[in-house]
């Protein structure tokens, strides 16, 4: 599946990766922010899959290209490039099979091993609609998350519920980080300029007995 929209000019485009246990809901997660679609009959991932999704923020057009992989392992594509380059992670388990949510700490692993360290990362527990079936309370999620220092959210594919906002969540702090990286780049280069500026000085010499007039420079950073 690989959903391109590039009707639209955007501000940013970066990458952001889904991750998880084998069905937990990860593709129809995508297939429902790319295309409003949900499956119920869905096959496993082999190998990788990804899809665009356009989300505004203030007055910038951000284009998130999302990527999807296998949960199980023996269908996943060489991890290290699944993770490079991307700028945020929803870490999707199941609330209905507790096994998924305690194999997080070993997505946490991986994520932490070959993902950018300041990648934003958010705790999605998936399947909210299947609630009498829950194995996996609320407040477990939220503890967890707040122990891993991350974001967390329950939804459901299914019922088109939460998954946008997960995912604008995702984009919104991504945006901030890089926002404020810009703005620290943008005055670390203006302080640069600015001193080259301000350590710039022309020495005019003026030797007195043979009249002539001799210019030297000196700069200070
Ligand atoms: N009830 C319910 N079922 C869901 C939900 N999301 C996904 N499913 C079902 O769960 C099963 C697995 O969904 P997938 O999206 O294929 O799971 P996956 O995480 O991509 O699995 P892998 O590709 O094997 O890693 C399918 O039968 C889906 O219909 C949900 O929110 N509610
Ligand atoms: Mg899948």
């Amino acid at each position: 599946m690989a959903v391109n929209s590039f009707d639209e000019e955007c501000d940013y485009l970066f990458k952001a990766v889904l991750i998880g246990d084998s069905a937990v809901g990860k593709s129809n997660i995508l297939s429902r922010l790319a295309k409003n679609e949900f499956h119920l009959d869905s096959k496993p991932t082999i190998g990788v899959e990804f899809a665009y999704k356009n989300i505004r923020v203030g007055d910038k057009l951000i284009k998130a290209q999302i990527w999807d992989t296998a949960g199980q392992e023996r269908f996943r594509a060489i991890t290290s490039s699944y993770y490079r380059g991307a700028l945020g992670a929803l870490l999707v388990y199941d609330i209905t099979r507790r096994t998924t949510f305690e194999n997080l700490k070993k997505w946490l692993y991986e994520v932490r091993e070959f993902g950018s360290s300041d990648m934003v990362i958010i705790l999605v527990g998936n399947k909210s609609d299947l609630s009498y079936l829950r194995e996996v309370n609320a407040e477990d999620g939220q503890s967890l998350a707040q122990l891993e220092g991350i974001a967390f959210m329950e939804t459901s594919a299914k019922e088109n519920f939460n998954v946008e906002e997960a995912f604008h969540q995702m984009v919104r702090r991504i945006h901030e980080i890089n926002s404020k990286k810009d703005l620290e780049m943008k005055k670390l280069n203006d302080e640069r300029a600015g001193s080259i500026l301000q350590g710039t000085k022309e020495i005019i010499c003026i030797d007195e007995v043979s009249a002539s007039t001799k210019t030297s420079h000196c700069c200070s950073y």
